[in-house]
Order: structure tokens, then sequence, then C-alpha cells
């Protein structure tokens, strides 16, 4: 039976940089997620009889959710859902499998990096079906509905079992419970030379994969020891848990010290790397060097011909704004197209679609390529494995030699958490009113060639974005970036990047090295005076 439920509008359900993500107990207020889950299908059309894929990061309040979502999708028409065992799809799965069963599109559960638990946070993104998270005219519309919506349609089906693998009939519509990892492993063995790995592996090669309790676990486990051959415990943390442990499944030098530990230390492995809640975020940590997610992103592109699926070239690279211009010198150098993009994921569907970029990437600790429409952890880490295996040299030997080079541009995100809305909003005004008159000034002893509001205009369908980012130009090509994070659920999240290019110079300490840029960007934006903090909550 088919009930339509009435129900109030709330007035918060504003997708962010990758869809809404609250705090656990605001999507357990009464018609939340559905509200949300019926804006989503009223902002669409086209779908009935159609495939939907559903799945998420495994966090507290996942199976619920999905429980809702598939009562729902069978309410308003959809002829099948495809969902992960468990409810477990990583986000560049459930891509991947959008596009491969040619799905209408797929709703995933996920807040990423951000915690998870009772008390913590919680995410739901619609993705098109290009695999892709919806481009802003789609969330733009999910909002608007969100804040008239009066009703819900939702199936009385019970609780569907998610847990065996099978296909069955509920409410009219197909409910297909797939092997979450299977699709994903296929996809990966099809782009890398697993022969080539699986012989690095033999010759002895060591290394350490972080889950940090979060989705990657079984993707992990599968494909790097039951395919590739790494010894068992290669792959630590498999198991997915509500609340990730109690920690933050975020691969970044905070949150994942003790594996930058431990590849510091005297008996390092010869390769770290971790990913993130719902597995679309790397982090690579070579034996005594970390690498930035920008350098990540300039190597991988300068050596992805090594891997099988890339053999042909690159067709061009995307990078977001904020991200260090360390892969532009290497689309230089390919002639190859390089596109500067807003931040988000979405933003480089339409260059990947319209066969533009190959590889994108972003600071945040996002790779990809155009096997998904979503950045992907697990191919960062087997596209580096893949060139480590083929070039036979150490992490850090590769990386010294691409700065010798490209150069090397040194870089680092200094994050403010948690800081008052208000007065964070103060300080972005108040700069943007300020731009026009910084050309041509000096501070902290630096000159100011150029200051703007980043603008965007995508080269494929022409749509404008504005107000992404306020960048601060000097002379000689460094620069600082400062906007606010559109993912956070506490307050506002300052960030400021930090790059500088140095030729020559390739082994000053990044923080010293950047740290008259630092200043810079106190004076000009007052991030002190308006923020009250005196330090960074995260330094990466
Ligand atoms: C999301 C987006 C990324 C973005 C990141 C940080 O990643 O998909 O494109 O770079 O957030 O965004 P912000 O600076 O606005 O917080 P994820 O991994 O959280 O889905």
């Amino acid at each position: 039976m088919i009930r339509t439920v009435e129900t109030t509008p709330y007035s918060d359900q504003k997708p962010g940089t990758s869809g809404l993500r609250k705090k656990v107990p605001v999507f357990q207020q009464a018609n939340y997620a559905e509200n949300f889950i019926q804006s989503v299908f009223d902002a669409l059309a086209g779908f009935s009889g159609q495939t939907l894929v559903i799945g998420g990061d495994g966090r507290y309040y996942n199976r619920e959710v999905i429980q809702k979502a598939v009562a729902m999708a069978a309410a308003n028409g959809f002829g099948k859902v495809i969902v992960g065992q468990g409810g477990i799809l990583s986000t560049p799965a459930a891509s991947n499998i959008i596009r491969k069963y040619k799905a209408f599109g797929g709703l995933i559960l996920s807040a990423s990096h951000n915690p998870g638990g009772p008390n913590e946070d919680f995410g739901i993104k619609y993705n098109i079906g290009n695999g892709g998270p919806a481009p802003e005219k789609i969330t733009d519309a999910i909002f608007a509905r969100s804040k008239t919506i009066s009703s819900y349609r939702i199936a009385d089906i019970g609780e569907v079992d998610l847990d065996q693998i099978g296909t069955f009939e509920a409410g009219g519509m197909t409910v297909e419970v797939v092997d979450p990892v299977k699709d994903y492993a296929e996809l990966m063995e099809s782009l890398f030379d697993f022969d080539a790995i699986r012989a690095l592996f033999r010759r002895g090669f060591r290394m350490a994969f972080d889950a940090m309790h979060a989705v990657t676990g079984p993707y992990a486990k599968e494909i790097l020891e039951n395919r590739l051959g790494a010894p068992a415990g290669t792959a630590r943390k498999c198991v997915p848990l509500p609340d990730f442990g109690g920690h933050h499944p975020d691969p970044n030098l905070v949150h994942a010290k003790h594996l930058y530990d431990e590849m510091m230390g005297a008996d390092a492995p010869d390769f770290g790397a971790a990913s993130d809640g719902d597995g679309d975020r790397n982090l690579i940590i070579g034996r005594g060097i970390f690498v930035t997610p920008s350098d990540s992103l300039a190597v991988l592109a300068a050596n992805a011909h090594l891997a099988p699926g890339y053999k042909g070239g690159l067709k061009g690279i995307a990078r977001s704004m904020p991200t260090s211009a360390a892969a532009d010198r290497v689309a230089e150098k390919l002639g190859i197209g390089m596109y500067e993009t807003p931040t988000g994921w979405k933003f480089f569907g339409n260059l990947l679609d319209a066969g533009m970029a190959t590889i994108c990437g972003e600071e945040s600790a996002g790779t990809g390529s155009d096997h998904v429409r979503e950045k992907d952890g697990l191919w960062a880490v087997l596209l580096w494995l893949n060139i480590l295996a083929v070039r036979k040299e150490s992490a850090k030997e590769i990386v010294t030699k691409h700065w010798q080079t490209f150069g090397r541009n040194y870089y680092s995100r200094h994050d403010y958490e948690e800081v008052d809305s208000d007065a964070a909003n103060r300080l972005v005004s108040q700069l943007r009113e300020r731009l026009p008159s910084l050309p041509g000034t000096e501070v902290a002893g630096l000159r100011i060639e150029n200051a703007d509001d980043f603008s965007y205009r995508d080269p494929v369908d022409g749509s404008v974005s504005k107000n992404q980012g306020i960048r601060v130009m000097f002379e000689g090509g460094s620069r600082v970036v400062i906007r606010l994070s559109g993912t956070g659920t506490a307050g506002a999240t300052l960030r400021l990047y930090v790059e500088r290019y140095e030729g020559s110079r390739l082994d000053l300490d990044t923080q010293e090295a950047l740290a008259d840029l630092v200043r810079a960007a106190d004076e000009i934006a007052g991030i002190r005076r308006h923020t009250g903090r005196d330090k960074p909550s995260v330094i990466t």
C-alpha cells in the first residue's frame, strides 16, 4: 500500500559542497530525511520504471535511512533499486554501479570524512545518471522544493532484508541487493596492471593501508590482499563501524597521524595510504615523504600512461581552484588542456562527460578519472602502486624527480573550524570589498599583483558559478586563497590555502617556506581579529 503523508517544510535543507550534511539528531527529526528524499524525487522527472542505486558508508543511521529511501522509491514509481549488501557502497563504487547498470541516478548516504555516531554527522547526496554529483541546477531545485513540500509518498513494505545478496519484489518494485565490492574490483582490474603490482608485492614491497574503520575496508581487503597478493594485515581497520571507531575518518595528517609517524619511522613500510568515510578521498605517504594531494595529482597525471587504462595518454587535466598549480605544469608539458573549477567534484562532471579531461584532483585529498564521476580513494592508491611497480623507484624518488623536472609548489591549507558564522561571513564580505584596492600594494614584504573572487564559466554548458573563493596573487606566482567550507555541520570553517612556487629550492620546510604568505593573509583578511583564534585548528 502506498501512503501519502502530510509534512511541513524545514528551512535548512540546502545541499552544500557535497549534498545535505547535518548532525544525526537533525536528520532524526520527524520527516526530516523523508522531506529531503521526496524533494529530490520532486526535483527530477522521467524516472518512472527506472533504476535507482542506493548505498552508504555504513555510518550511524545508514540502515534506517536506506529503509526509508527504498520504501519511498517504490512509492514514487521507480521500477528497481540496486542496494549494496548491508547498505554499504563506497561513493566511487556507487558511481560505477549507476554507470554500469545505466541507472537513472543514485542516493548516496554519507557525510564523507566527518565523524559518525548518534550525535555526529549524516548526509544524503543525489547523483545523476552519469554517476556524478547532481549539478547546481538540480541541487537548487531540490532546495526550492524542500521549502514548500507538504507531503511525501512511502510504500508500506516493512523492513527489507539488506543482508542477503539477491533479488526480490517489494511494493511493486524490484530490489536487488548486490555485492558492494565485485563490480568495483573488476573496474580496477580493467584499468591497472595487476600482474605488475602482484610482482611488486612478491619482491617484498611492504604497504600499510588504513581504512579507518570506514567503507573502504572490504574493498581494500579484496583488492590489495585477495587479488594483488599483498600480505595479510596490509589493509588495516577494515571493518566499517557506525562510529568509525570513535575517530574522524579523515585521511589527513591530523586524523591519520599514526600512519604518518609510522611512515617517517626507522622501519617504515615502502608505501602508506588511507581513505575516508565514504572511500572517495586518499592520503599518500611514501617512506619518509608525505605527498600533498596537489603534488599527487601532478605526479599521477605525469605518469598515468604507465597504467594500461591510460596508456593512450590524457585528454586534459582538471583541478579545483584552491588546488596548487603543480598539475598545470604537467598539462603544459604534455600539451593538453588544463581546467580550473570551483571546489566540488560536481564541477568536473561536464568536463569528463565531454572528453575534455581524463584526470581530476582537489587539494582536499580527492583524485579521480573518467572511469567514474566521483573522486576515488582506492583508484588513486592503485595508480600509485602501478607507477611504483613499473618505475621500480620509491615514492620519494619519484616525487623528488618530479620536482626536479617541474619545480615545486609548496602548499598548505590552514583550517579554522567551528568559527562563529557571522564573524566568518563578516571577514569574507569585508575582504571582498577591499579586493579592488589591493593590487599594487605591499603586505608583509610581498607585492600584490592581482586579487579577485573566483568565478567559473562551465565551458560545456555555459553555466556561471560566482563567489567561489577569494584569491590574492603575489608577484612571482605565490598566492593565498580564502573561502568558507561548504561541508561543515557546526558554525563555519574558514579555509586558508597558501601556495608558493620554487623552481630550484626544493627541500625547504613547507610551513617555513609559506610563513610570510600566512602573515600576509592575516594582514589582508584579519583572520585572527575576526575569528578570535591565534592559530588554525588543522594544518594539512
Ligand atoms: C567534498 C567535495 C569536494 C570538496 C570537499 C571540501 O568532498 O566533494 O569536491 O573539495 O568536499 O569542500 P569544502 O572545502 O567546501 O569543505 P567530500 O569528500 O567531503 O565529499
